[in-house]
C-alpha cells in the first residue's frame, strides 16, 4: 500500500467478547480497506460455521480454530488509512489464556483502542479485579502505550443510552486514572461495532453525543518521536523460513536506523551477519526507522540464530544481555497475586517480545505507590497493590535494557497462572559474566 502518510501501530485491546475484532472488521469494511467481495465471502463463511454474528470479526480472526470458537487467539495485523495517517491495526485477543499474545501486540504499539462493552454486566466483568479491561489497561501503560481512546461498544445493546454510557465512562475513567493515564485527554466514544455506528459516521441514535467518531478520534493521535539517534534495537517478533528467500526475521524498529548492507548482531545468540534486504508491507526499502514493522533477510543466517524475543542491533553497540548469573533491579507494582510474593518466586517474565522464567532473588524495598517513598526495607512479602524495588535473575539469557536508556526495552510484565501479577520497569542491571 504505497502512501506518504505517517505510520502508526494501533493495538485493539479489551476484555473477551467485548467486540474488538467485530468493531475493527466493520471499520475496515466501511472504509473500503476490505473489499465488498471479501466481506461477502466472510459472511458466507460465518454462516457455515453457524457464527453469523462473527462475520466482521472474521476480517481479523483467520485461523480455523478462531473462526469455529468465535474468539481471537493470536495477533492479526491489517493496514488501514485515515485522512492523515496510515495505521497497522493489531487486533489482540481478550481471552485470559492468550494475554501473552496481547503483550506482544501492545509492546509494538504506539496507541491503543480500549474496547469496553457497555452491555449490562459486560463492562462490570471487564473492570473487576480479574477482568481483562483492567489487566490490558495496566499492561498497555507499562508497555509504553501512551495514547488511548476508549470505545464504549455495543451501543445497540444498551439502547444508545446516555446514562449507561456515563456509567461506563465513570467506571473506566476511575480505573485508567489509577493506572496513570491522562484521563481528561482520553475520548470515550459510544459505538456499535456490529451496526457500524459512530465508527466512520455519526448516527442519529446517538444524537446526545457530541464528540468525535472513532475514525476522527484515532486520526488525531500524535506521532511518537523517532529515536533515530540512539543505537539500533529491533526486538524480534518471529522468524519465518520462506522458500526461495531463506530465514526472514520480523520485528519493529524501536530505536536507531537500519540500512541495507549493515553489519548486524542478534543477541543473545551472538550471530553476526549482513542485511541483504529490508521489506515493509511487501515492498523493499533501503532504510528502516523507529516504528517500522519490517521483515529482513540476512546473509548466512539459519533458524537457530534467531527467534522471538531476541534483539538485533549493530555490533559496535550490541543489545544488552543479562545472563543467569546477572540480574536486574526492577521497580514493580503487584497487580494481582493469589497469596504473596516472597524471595525465590520464579514466574515468567515478559519484556518486549521475550518471555523467560526469572527468579525474585531479593525484595529490596516496599514503596508508597503514589509518592515513591520507602515504606519498608527488605520486606518479607509483597501483596496485591504493593509497589516495590526487587532484584530478578533470569534462568536463561535475556535481552533487556535500562528504562532510562531504552524505555521500549526496559519494561516488563510478570505472569503467573496465566495472569499478569506484576508490571515494572528496569532501574538498573548487572549483565553477569558472558560465558557460563
Ligand atoms: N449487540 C452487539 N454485539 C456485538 C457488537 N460487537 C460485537 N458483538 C458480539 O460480541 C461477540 C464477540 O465479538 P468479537 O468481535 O469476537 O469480540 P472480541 O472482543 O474480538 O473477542 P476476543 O477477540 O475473543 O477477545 C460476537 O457475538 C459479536 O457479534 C455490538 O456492537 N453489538
Ligand atoms: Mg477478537
Amino acid at each position: 500500500m504505497p502512501t506518504d502518510k505517517p505510520h502508526l501501530n494501533l493495538v485493539i485491546i479489551g476484555h473477551i467478547d467485548h467486540g474488538k475484532s467485530t468493531m475493527m472488521g466493520a471499520m475496515l469494511i466501511k472504509t473500503g480497506a476490505i473489499s465488498d467481495r471479501e466481506a461477502r465471502e466472510l459472511e458466507k463463511l460465518a454462516k457455515e460455521y453457524d457464527r453469523e454474528s462473527w462475520s466482521y470479526a472474521y476480517v481479523f480472526d483467520r485461523l480455523k480454530e478462531e473462526r469455529q470458537r468465535g474468539i481471537t487467539i493470536d495477533l492479526a495485523f491489517r493496514k488501514f488509512e485515515t485522512n492523515s495517517k496510515y495505521f497497522t491495526i493489531i487486533d489482540a485477543p481478550g481471552h485470559a489464556d492468550f494475554v501473552k499474545n496481547m503483550i506482544t501486540g501492545a509492546s509494538q504499539a504506539d496507541a491503543a483502542i480500549l474496547v469496553v462493552s457497555g452491555k449490562k454486566g459486560e463492562m462490570e466483568v471487564g473492570v473487576a479485579a480479574n477482568g481483562q479491561t483492567r489487566e490490558h489497561a495496566y499492561l498497555a501503560q507499562t508497555l509504553g502505550v501512551k495514547q488511548l481512546v476508549v470505545a464504549v461498544n455495543k451501543a445497540d445493546a444498551y439502547d444508545y443510552s446516555e446514562e449507561r454510557y456515563n456509567e461506563v465512562k465513570d467506571a473506566v475513567s476511575d480505573l485508567l486514572k489509577n493506572i496513570g493515564f491522562p484521563v481528561k485527554k482520553i475520548p470515550f466514544i459510544p459505538v456499535s461495532g456490529i451496526k457500524a455506528e459512530n465508527l466512520t459516521e455519526k448516527d442519529d441514535k446517538l444524537s446526545w453525543y457530541e464528540g468525535p467518531t472513532l475514525i476522527e478520534a484515532i486520526d488525531t493521535f500524535e506521532l511518537p518521536p523517532k529515536p533515530t539517534g540512539k543505537p539500533l534495537r529491533i526486538p524480534i517478533q518471529d522468524a519465518y523460513n520462506i522458500k526461495g528467500t531463506g530465514v526472514v526475521p520480523v520485528g519493529r524498529v524501536e530505536t536507531g536506523v537500519l540500512k541495507k548492507n549493515d553489519k548486524i548482531v542478534i543477541m543473545p545468540t551472538g550471530f553476526v551477519g549482513e542485511i541483504r534486504s529490508i521489506e515493509m508491507h511487501h515492498e523493499e526499502q533501503d532504510v528502516a526507522e523507529p516504528g517500522d514493522n519490517i521483515g529482513f533477510s540476512i546473509r548466512g543466517i539459519s533458524m537457530e540464530d534467531v527467534g522471538r524475543g531476541d534483539v538485533m542491533g549493530h555490533p559496535d553497540k550490541p543489545p544488552t544481555v543479562v545472563t543467569p548469573k546477572g540480574n536486574w533491579t526492577g521497580q514493580i507494582i503487584v497487580i494481582w497475586h493469589p497469596t504473596a510474593i516472597a524471595q525465590g518466586y520464579t514466574p515468567v517474565v515478559h519484556a518486549h517480545t521475550a518471555q523467560v522464567a526469572a527468579k525474585f532473588i531479593e525484595l529490596n524495598k516496599k514503596l508508597d505507590q503514589k509518592t515513591g517513598a520507602v515504606i519498608e526495607d527488605n520486606p518479607k512479602f509483597l501483596k496485591k497493590n504493593d509497589a516495590a524495588i526487587v532484584k530478578l535473575q533470569p534462568i536463561k539469557k535475556l535481552c533487556i535494557e535500562k528504562y532510562e536508556d531504552f524505555p521500549e526495552l526496559g519494561r516488563f510484565a510478570v505472569r503467573d497462572m496465566s495472569r499478569t501479577s506484576c508490571v515494572g520497569i528496569v532501574k538498573d542491571l548487572e549483565t553477569g559474566p558472558s560465558e557460563e
